[in-house]
């Protein structure tokens, strides 16, 4: 483990690789180099009993101090932190949820500039799908209810009322569950607010009441997440099955090359549209054009929608750059590395920050005002055309390294392959796999990179071996992004790593849908970025009301193998909350308290169905998950047996 630690050659993507090589002695750093410089890390941090919460601290737990300078004990040293991680994740999407919220007003109120609705059909949908009256009225009015009901999802104060969003997105059963554990929201600020000051010193000392916290948070990352999701289908478009090609291969030698990177599609749409535009002005700088490509989240919105490929995902940011050939890399919110900037500086990139509260030093500011949306498209285009101007043709070195991708795949597109099959109940087309044993399964795999675990390996490993033992997958975020890279989002894929119950799945949804889409399916359906983490959940709400089930009877897992961010924790606690089991590949800061532990790992599946699973070996982790999905079938099976010997209903536990 200790060697591990010290290679700075810690991925398995051939293009980062051959970077890593290129860039060894030259001085430039990156997050590989600063891992292995960070070694050894602080156990106390490790475990999760470091608390600075306020000024007396840092207090660490050690064998001579058993408690913190307040008294405050392990447990809740380590629960106060977990809500705190909780709370960073879902201030973040909800933030980003509001966002789009506030320019969906504009509109709304006949200020939109250059953003309309898109998809009036999904603004039908969500609508009528939280209560909002459609009949006879136009797009204008109906928006002007949906954006109203987001609001209140934000701002709500009164007791007795929740969150929109989550109660009419679950099912009823397990809305109930939220009810009767106490954890609903009535609002995502109100929530934010009680967390903030329930982990301020001398406040919540109980580790259960902070943990049931942390998963009333939780929840409102899903509200704010889900909101986000709904609203940028409306704004842009529902995605639908496109045909792209990720990893570094994708820069352009001659061309000027624009990497969008964070996470809200509300600039880099417009980006996107400007560059199309701005093709002869690139020609006049002695371009042969522009390309746009992406990187983590933002990168997956704009592949979804509009094809832009993905250049890199989240850990390998930085060697983006190092290629030379990257001439602005434009930011806007969330798991933007500082680092970025300074490995600019070595080269003639810009780094664009575009966010008030997203600013790094020495980088190029564009303020992005939604007024005059396309215009400030137009001026960072600009910028990165100049920057082109300034490229050394000596420093290019650009991996040759990129592999097909199809992607797309929104509920909606993903219901639509299997209405072809079964347009009564397309979702019966996955429980009938599942039933005949076709299928195992469903796994979702979500999250990031993270340097305490190969870069893409863990993502990579577990997907062949749950692929291999039939399990249906689809992907969002940066592990969506490393099976880009990897070449596992095209049916290539499906030849060499599905085992032969997924192959005639694939080749069923293939067959029903031929003459329909451009290329054949892949392996994994790329679901979009972080905030659609809701799509995969809502299919597992699909699959559940097909079944007639609660979610805990659902053959559904979620991994995240490389976990990283604060969002990971509050996407993995809102699905274990939801009833599904969560496997993570990175041991969270938590083995301080073996009272939280036992929470998360056991007593979660008493109360909620789902709980976690905590395993950096990927062989180990695989088996962990395929056991889930079969302590589920068997489960059922035996349920419905006994439902049908004994005439009863099917027993509702789990
Ligand atoms: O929101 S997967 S590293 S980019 S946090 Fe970040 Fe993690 Fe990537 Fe997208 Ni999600
Ligand atoms: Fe130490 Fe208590 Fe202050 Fe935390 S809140 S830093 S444990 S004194």
């Amino acid at each position: 483990m200790a060697e591990k630690k010290k290679d700075r050659n810690n991925t398995i993507d051939p293009a980062a690789l051959e970077v890593l090589a290129k860039t060894k002695d030259s001085g430039i750093e990156s997050a590989y180099d600063r891992y292995v410089n960070m070694q050894p890390q602080c156990q106390y941090g490790n475990a999760g009993v470091c608390c600075s919460i306020c000024l007396q601290g840092p207090c660490r737990i050690t064998k001579k101090a058993s408690k913190g300078i307040c008294g405050a004990t392990p447990y809740t040293i380590v629960a106060r932190n977990l809500l705190r991680h909780a709370l960073g994740g879902t201030a973040c999407h909800s933030d980003h949820g509001l966002h789009i919220t506030m320019v969906m007003k504009e509109i709304a109120d006949g200020h939109g500039g250059d953003y309309t609705v898109t998809d009036s059909g999904k603004l039908k949908r969500v609508a009528e799908k939280i209560g909002v009256s459609v009949d006879g009225r136009s797009d204008q009015e109906v928006l002007k209810d949906v954006v109203g009901v987001a609001m209140e999802d934000f701002s709500r104060l009164e007791k007795g009322k929740y969150c929109t969003w989550l109660e009419k997105t679950v099912i009823p059963a397990r809305m109930e569950k939220n009810l009767d554990c106490n954890i609903a929201p009535n609002s995502i600020h109100k929530t934010i607010t009680e967390s903030m000051a329930q982990t301020h010193m001398g406040m919540d000392a109980d580790p259960v009441n902070l943990v049931f916290q942390s998963l009333k948070t939780a929840l409102c990352d899903y509200v704010g997440m889900h909101i986000a999701t709904d609203l940028s289908d409306i704004l842009f478009g529902t995605p639908t099955p496109v045909v792209s090609e990720a990893n570094m291969g994708v820069l352009e030698e001659k061309m000027v090359n624009i990497a969008l990177h964070g996470h809200n599609p509300i600039l880099s749409e417009m980006v996107v549209k400007a560059a199309r535009e701005m093709q002869d002005e690139a020609k006049a700088a002695g371009a042969e054009g522009i390309k746009c490509m992406g990187i983590c989240c933002t990168g997956n919105e704009v592949l979804m929608r509009q094809g832009v490929p993905p250049l890199t995902n989240f850990l390998s940011q930085e060697l983006a750059i190092m290629t030379g050939a990257v001439d602005a890399m434009v930011v806007d919110v969330q798991c933007i590395m500082p680092g970025v900037q300074t490995v600019a500086e070595c080269f003639h990139t810009k780094i664009i920050t575009t966010i008030p509260n997203v600013k790094i030093p020495s980088s190029y500011y564009v303020d992005f005002d939604e007024t005059r949306a396309l215009e400030t498209g137009r001026e960072i285009v600009r910028i990165a055309i100049e920057a082109f101007k300034e490229r050394d043709a000596s420093k290019v070195s650009i991996p040759q390294i990129k592999n097909k991708v199809v992607a797309g795949f929104s509920l909606e597109a993903f219901e639509e392959l299997l209405a072809a099959v079964n347009p009564d109940a397309p979702y019966k087309v996955i429980t009938d796999a599942i039933d005949s044993g076709e299928l195992a399964g469903v796994c979702l795999f979500a999250g990031c990179n993270n340097l305490k675990v190969k870069h893409d390996e863990n993502h990579s490993t577990i997907a062949k071996e749950l692929a291999k033992n039939n399990v249906l997958i689809v992907a969002t975020g940066c592990a969506a992004g490393t099976y880009a890279k990897l070449g596992l989002l095209n049916s290539d894929a499906v030849e060499q790593y599905a085992g032969d119950g997924l192959k005639a799945f694939i080749k069923r949804l293939d067959d029903a849908n031929k003459g329909k889409l451009q290329e054949s399916l892949p392996l994994i359906f790329h679901m979009g970025s972080c905030v659609d983490n809701t799509r995969a959940y809502d299919l597992c709400t699909e699959m559940a009301k097909q079944m007639e089930m609660d979610i805990p009877k659902v053959p559904f897992v979620a991994s995240a193998p490389e976990a990283m961010s604060e969002k990971a924790v509050s996407i993995g606690s809102w699905f274990v909350t939801l009833g599904v089991p969560v496997h993570v590949g990175v041991i969270p800061p938590i083995p301080g308290s073996p009272l939280v532990v036992g929470i998360a790992l056991q007593i979660a599946q008493d109360v909620y169905g789902g709980y976690f699973m905590w395993e950096e070996d990927p062989m180990v982790a695989s088996k962990m998950l395929l056991d889930a999905l079969g302590e589920r079938t068997w489960k059922l099976r035996v349920h419905k047996m006994a439902a049908e010997k004994y005439e009863t209903a099917i027993s509702p536990t789990w």
